[in-house]
Formats: C-alpha cells, sequence, structure tokens
C-alpha cells in the first residue's frame, strides 16, 4: 500500500485526466478504508476540569484519564483531553536524532562565514529541523477520503524523474506546525544528562526541553510568490523567528558570547541580545569572532539561523512544550477551542460532530518528505 501511494498514485494522477482522477480517488478511498489503516482512526478528547500544564511533562493527572491512540504510519501515539475552553494534544514518537540544525545556520571558516547547506557536500543530507504537524479540514473537498493528500502530495514527472508537487487550490485547512528550531524554542530552552553530538551537529543522546510556540499556520490556494511554502501561509500576526542574518545573507547578525552549552548556543533568542548575552557579529574583528566561534565549535553547535521571540495575534494561538530524550520526542500543545480566528483556524465549538485531520511526522525534513497518516477523526467525548 506504501508503495502504491508513494511511487504509483502520483503517476496515475500525473497520467490521467479529471474524469480518470475521480476514478483513482474512489478507488483509493476504498482501499484505505479496507486495509491501509488498519487501527482505530479515532482520537477520543476527555473532558478533564483543569487543562495539563504545556511543560512537556506529561505526568499530569489529566492525561491519565485519555485513551491513547496508537498509529503505525506514522509511529506516533496521541492523546486529547479538553476543557470549558481549551484543546490539548500529548503526542510521542520515535526518532533517533535531536535534530535543530537548519541549513541556514552558520560556520565560521576562518576567514569568513558560511552556510551549513554551502558547507555540505551536495549529495549529502540536508538539515532542516524534527517536526509534527497537523492538518485540520475546514472545507477541503474530498478530505474525509484521502485526508492531507487531497490537498497536496508528490508527483513525480514522467521520464524526467524530478519530483513535483500536486496542489489542490480548492479549499482551506487549518495547519498546527511544530518546528523543533524555530517555533517550539521560542520562550526556553534547555538541556540535561549525557549528551552525545555527531559530526553532523544533530545530538544522539541527552535530553532537550524547548518551551514555546506551535506555529500556528493555515493551508490555501497555491501561490507561486509563496515559494517554498506554496499553498501554507502563516496566520496573521508576528512571527516566533526572524532571520539571523545581514541584509547581504554573508553573516549573522548576532552570536552569543558566551554560550553554556549546546542547545543554548543553538538558540538564539531576542531576550539575550536584549539582556546583552549577545553580540553584533559586524562590529567584530576576524579575531574575534574566532575567539567566540571556538565556543561553538567546542559545543558541537553552529550559530543558529533564527533570532527567537515571542510572537503575538493569530500566529500565537498554540502553546507547545516538548522534551527529546535519548530518541523520543514527547510533546504538548494547548489551543483555545475558540481563536476567534475562523478564516485560519478550525474552530470547535460544536464538540458533538467529529473534526477531520491528519498528522505528520518530519525527521530532519522538510518540504515534500515528511510521512503522513490517513484521516483521523477528534471527537469530543461527552461524559463528565
Ligand atoms: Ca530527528
Ligand atoms: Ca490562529
Ligand atoms: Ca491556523
Amino acid at each position: 500500500m506504501l508503495y502504491f501511494l508513494q511511487k504509483i498514485l502520483p503517476r496515475l494522477w500525473k497520467a490521467n485526466g479529471m474524469m480518470k482522477r475521480l476514478l483513482i480517488v474512489g478507488i483509493v478511498t476504498g482501499l484505505f478504508t479496507a486495509c491501509a489503516f488498519p487501527q482505530d482512526q479515532t482520537l477520543k478528547a476527555v473532558r478533564v476540569d483543569k487543562a495539563p500544564a504545556v511543560d512537556g511533562d506529561p505526568s499530569d493527572g489529566a492525561w491519565a484519564k485519555a485513551p491513547k491512540l496508537d498509529l503505525t504510519f506514522p509511529k506516533v501515539s496521541l492523546k486529547a483531553v479538553y476543557t470549558d475552553d481549551s484543546i490539548c494534544l500529548l503526542a510521542k514518537w520515535p526518532d533517533s536524532t535531536f535534530s535543530i540544525v537548519r541549513g541556514g545556520s552558520w560556520n565560521w571558516d576562518g576567514t569568513k562565514w558560511i552556510t551549513t547547506q554551502a558547507a555540505a557536500p551536495k549529495d549529502g543530507p540536508r538539515m532542516f529541523e524534527d517536526g509534527i504537524a497537523f492538518m485540520w479540514n475546514m472545507t477541503i473537498p474530498g478530505f474525509e477520503g484521502l485526508g492531507c493528500m487531497n490537498k497536496c502530495h508528490v508527483d513525480v514527472q514522467p521520464g524526467k524523474g524530478k519530483t513535483v508537487s500536486i496542489f489542490l487550490d480548492a479549499g482551506v485547512a487549518d495547519m498546527w506546525h511544530m518546528k523543533a528550531a524555530r517555533s517550539l524554542p521560542a520562550t526556553r530552552a534547555s538541556q540535561s544528562g549525557e549528551v552525545k553530538i555527531g559530526k553532523d551537529g544533530q545530538p544522539t543522546a541527552g535530553a532537550f526541553l524547548l518551551v514555546g510556540y506551535c506555529d500556528d499556520e493555515w493551508m490555501g490556494e497555491w501561490s507561486d510568490a509563496n515559494v517554498p511554502a506554496g499553498g501554507r501561509y502563516g496566520d496573521k500576526g508576528e512571527r516566533m523567528y526572524i532571520g539571523n542574518r545581514n541584509k547581504e545573507k554573508t553573516a549573522p547578525l548576532y552570536m552569543e558570547k558566551e554560550p553554556t552549552d549546546y542547545l543554548d548556543a543553538m538558540t538564539l533568542h531576542q531576550s539575550e541580545i536584549d539582556a546583552g548575552e549577545a553580540v553584533e557579529v559586524s562590529g567584530l574583528t576576524a579575531e574575534k569572532v574566532g575567539a567566540i566561534w571556538a565556543k561553538y565549535n567546542t559545543l558541537g553547535a553552529r550559530v543558529p539561523e533564527c533570532i527567537l521571540r515571542k510572537p503575538e495575534g493569530s500566529r500565537a494561538d498554540i502553546s507547545q512544550a516538548a522534551v527529546w530524550k535519548d530518541g523520543v520526542w514527547t510533546t504538548e500543545f494547548r489551543r483555545d477551542l475558540d481563536t476567534g480566528h475562523p478564516n485560519e483556524d478550525v474552530i470547535f465549538k460544536d464538540l458533538t460532530r467529529p473534526y477531520l485531520f491528519g498528522v505528520a511526522i518530519m525527521d530532519n525534513c522538510g518540504g515534500d518528505d515528511h510521512i503522513t497518516s490517513g484521516v483521523i477523526a477528534l471527537v469530543f467525548d461527552q461524559a463528565q
């Protein structure tokens, strides 16, 4: 089935006209129902008096009351609880690498700055970040059949072997998009335990606590002007990260003077800049840059691609905290049932009906490389 989804379906889709595509959707929908996702695809949200604290520690009593939905593809377990005004999710999945090295992070080569992406071998792995995303259907036609893949998926150009995106313009979805480097640690980050870091800058052991936000986005019509995000847009308001690079894109704006450990070096907060813990790179001699870079190098870190800050508005609707510990991500989310932003957020107003969504896992990847689930129904348990 996986082979069918990844290799055959995209070719069929590309090679056929609209009528045959409708037939393909019907066939695939049947296949999905019959055999693709044998696990129970219902996530039951249990009502609790007090929402769990969003701190990356799932020992709250509220979570003990919620039934777990274990998905096998992608491998992730989910729980949901709700209160009078909020919905909270808990997600847990295996990932052998703690990935927050972005391709646009900076390395000092002794005379100039070079991005991690530019320094990497052409055929080597690209550096993104870890993540999980929830796509909540709002008005996408056919979402109940193919889920996320009805809005967008990858195709292979016949004869060229080049991948392209197929994107359905019709319909809108809400997107909750955890970005391990850019949104999740926006408030604070700390590490503990025995940390092991690979040559590529990705830890493979240790514990990392990240507290901040899940980036709140929405999916709409494709726009060439919006590539690479294409049809994915940020909700209105200030986002939680801005680029740590100069106008010419040749150097970072800031680096920390005394980074204390890997995670401190890899997360640069506006509050640290305001507190004088970071220094403006443009004012430094090469010698001074080299001396500070040596501290980053010793920690196995790079100068990060982004400066993290407090977001505002509809973009800031989802609180999130997570721990990556020895190969497992555990993360908690909280959002208002009704954000007051119905054009870009799913609004959980009628608690007697199911809300359909898909979930995707990103292991140091971006773009189309994520693993997506089938359709899942969130239902609100009415029992007190
Ligand atoms: Ca990873
Ligand atoms: Ca929002
Ligand atoms: Ca949204």
